[in-house]
């Protein structure tokens, strides 16, 4: 009997004491991921690779009529890919298997638009394989693109071509292990090669290719993918392509009013807070400008800082990051583009590296049930699985964290427990001072991760307050961090008036410089505000962190004289200042009306030039290049004097800017014949145009 008791004892608590924290527990509210959708978002951060025929023909969007044989990269290596996505930190790689030309990276049963009938491997590569290999070795996760418009395919536009998409799409799933994510593109539909029909083909994107049918595919051979489009169903388009998504950002969409190919898209930026289904943000962007490789890129990949900024606006606002490389001709990841995005990785791994807040004295306003369940260690053990919760009334509460000592940061990381809903709307840090609480910072939306960045503060205490929720708060994780100083090379220029500004990247620094050539210290010029410099002079900057009393790498200008008084001759537009206002973002862009065009330039005064630097259009899709080129001087305006004639080789690929020299001449106005241009576009599109004297 007695033991019985026990056992019966034993069985009853086994029973209820589970129903007891249960009762306990947080019920969910509004919608909640799927535990894929959990593991996904884990994943933080992975790669998009753009490499198919259009790295070949140097355009974005491929017709769909090139030949497959021009498909031949030289050195392809997607072990290379892998290994530069690994040592960046990234989790996987999502490859466009078939992008909108319809040229296919695998040997597909259901077309000879692919790999199979161009020379790479004698037809007999197989580029998905080759990258699911890859993956493997490197213990990355696989996704797929695979474009629903196909330029090349006969039928895209008839009830034939679903048909095919799906059995192209059925091979991708079947063939090459596990794929983590399905990536549905929203351009749709269009002009196109159609088989040789050379036509516009428009279809209804809400209705032709009946998505519901197609995501069964998907689910039926890879339940724990993801599949995204501009609406989901479980991972929504950020609603831009330059690398962020909202500072307001909710995991929750209104599902079934989003299609790919939705107008409204600019909502996938911000996400629903009244939205039916739990549909995260990805921030798709790309190394470079394009998608695809075009060597005239190669000097605009984007930098570390940019790339930093990039992290923050996308996992530092509740999103996924997706970086693109555009794949080269060889095959390879560019050096370049690689080596930026591990120095990203690296600084990350550093702003972000010790928590501040761990290991503290911390202090709630609401603990739920006052249970040691749902205590505010729970966000400070690391562990996605625990987390400080409040009682269920509870739309308002703070926390403070006690740092024992005087800390600098600068950093504040918070993550809500998602599985349970996404529920804070407003929220805000302060900073403990001799006059009381200060707000450092504030932000709208939590969810699964998100960072604000702010001036360094000094301070013994922080104190987060949640203003507003849908629910009561449910906090997993908590960091304070103390990110080092960037110390990235100042940029210089001048404007046309001949002021001469500095700037750097981490406004905390301090800046020097000098003007006699040698290298700047902290005991050299500071710099607060632009200066006047109108006279000819070597300016050199650095960045100076006083904390740590570092320094970064010294910046160089070669100021020539001033260009405050140049006019251009024979036109009026005031706009032609914009090629001597020291910004390459700016263009002047000269109408030409005879050609060759040539455009004259008043000095207002004789120089000695020896000579002359032209910086082209910079913009994504520049207008006028000069090619061929003729130079002419005069002092007067009357008699001219040919100085030098040339081409500028291999400025279509790389539109850097060129510097021309020749024997030094007494010059007052300067001619700048376009002999050729690199199109053939009605004007000249000049960024910057300056001069060297002797
Ligand atoms: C866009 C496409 O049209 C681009 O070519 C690229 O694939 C990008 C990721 O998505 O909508
Ligand atoms: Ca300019």
């Amino acid at each position: 009997m007695k033991k019985l008791n026990t056992t019966l004892f034993t069985l009853l608590t086994g029973m209820f004491l589970p129903l007891a924290t249960m009762a306990q527990q947080p019920k969910a509210a509004g919608p909640t991921p799927n535990k894929y959708q959990v593991a996904w978002q884990k994943m933080e951060y992975y790669a998009f690779i753009h490499f198919s025929m259009n790295t070949f023909t140097d355009i974005e969007w491929g017709y769909g009529d090139k030949d497959p044989k021009l498909f031949n990269p030289s050195d392809l290596d997607c072990r290379q890919w892998a290994r530069t996505a690994k040592e960046a930190g990234m989790k996987g790689i999502i490859l466009t298997a078939k992008h909108h030309d319809g040229f296919c990276l695998w040997p597909s049963k259901y077309t000879d638009y692919s790999v199979k009938n161009s020379p790479w491997k004698n037809g007999k590569g197989d580029l998905v394989k080759e990258l699911a290999e890859a993956c493997k070795e490197y213990g990355l996760k696989l996704g797929i693109y695979l474009s629903p418009w196909d330029r090349n395919n006969a039928d895209y536009g008839k009830p034939e071509y679903i048909t095919y998409f799906r059995n192209q799409l059925r091979e991708l799933l079947s063939n090459y292990g596990d794929i983590f994510e399905v990536w549905f593109d929203g351009a749709n539909g269009g002009t196109g090669y159609y088989g040789g029909a050379r036509e516009t083909r428009n279809v209804d994107r809400k209705t032709y290719y009946d998505w519901q049918n197609t995501f069964k595919i998907v689910r039926e051979l890879q339940p724990a993918a993801m599949i995204f489009s501009d609406g989901g169903p479980d991972v929504r388009w950020c609603g831009d392509e330059e690398g962020w998504v909202g500072e307001t950002n909710w995991s929750l969409l209104r599902r079934d009013e989003v299609w790919p190919g939705y107008p409204n898209y600019q909502e996938l930026r911000y996400g629903h807070e009244n939205g039916t289904h739990w549909v995260p943000a990805e921030v798709n962007v790309s190394m470079r400008p394009g998608w695809f490789y075009h060597q005239s890129e190669d000097h605009k990949v984007k930098t570390v800082p940019e790339l930093v900024d990039i992290y923050y606006q996308s996992i530092g606002r509740n999103g996924t990051l997706l970086i693109n490389f555009p794949v080269d001709k060889r095959g390879l990841i560019h050096e370049q583009d690689a080596e930026n995005i591990i120095a990203m990785k690296k600084t990350i791994d550093a702003e972000l590296k010790e928590n501040l807040a761990s290991n503290k004295r911390y202090m709630a306003s609401n603990i739920r049930n006052k249970s040691s369940n749902y205590s505010v260690a729970n966000a400070f053990d690391k562990n996605a699985n625990t987390y400080w919760a409040t009682d269920d009334n509870v739309r308002q509460a703070n926390l403070i964290i006690n740092f024992g000592e005087k800390k600098d940061f600068n950093r504040f990381l918070i993550q809500e427990y998602t599985p349970l809903g996404q529920r804070v709307k407003s929220f805000s840090i302060e900073a403990k001072t001799a006059d009381g609480w200060k707000e450092i910072a504030k932000g709208t939306t939590i969810g699964y991760k998100r960072i604000l960045r702010f001036p360094t503060v000094s301070s013994n205490a922080l104190r987060l307050n949640i203003n507003d929720a849908k629910a009561c708060p449910l906090i997993t994780e908590i960091g304070v961090f103390n990110a080092p100083k960037m110390l990235s090379a100042p940029s210089l220029s001048r404007n046309k008036q001949g002021l001469v500004t500095i700037s750097v990247d981490d406004k905390e620094n301090k800046v020097f410089y000098t003007l006699d050539g040698t290298n700047p210290d902290k005991n050299n010029n500071s710099y607060n505000a632009a200066f006047s410099l109108t006279d000819k002079a070597v300016v050199k900057a650095v960045s100076f962190d006083p904390s740590t009393q570092k320094y970064s790498p010294v910046s160089t200008a070669n100021f020539d004289i001033s260009r405050k008084k140049w006019k251009l001759i024979d036109s009026d537009a005031i706009t032609s200042d914009l090629m001597f206002d020291g910004n390459p973002a700016t263009t002047y862009h000269y109408e030409i009306k005879k050609t060759p065009a040539e455009i004259t330039v008043d000095l207002d005064s004789v120089v000695n030039l020896r000579g002359i630097k032209y910086m082209p259009d910079q913009s994504r899709y520049p207008k006028g290049i000069i090619f061929g080129y003729e130079i002419f001087c005069s002092t007067d305006g009357q008699q001219w004097k040919k100085v030098l004639s040339g081409e500028f080789s291999n400025i279509k690929n790389n539109p850097l800017e060129q510097t021309l020299n020749f024997p030094a001449i007494q010059t007052r106005y300067i001619r700048f014949k376009a002999v050729s241009t690199t199109t053939d576009d009605k004007e000249l599109g000049i960024a910057e145009l300056d001069i060297i004297t002797e």
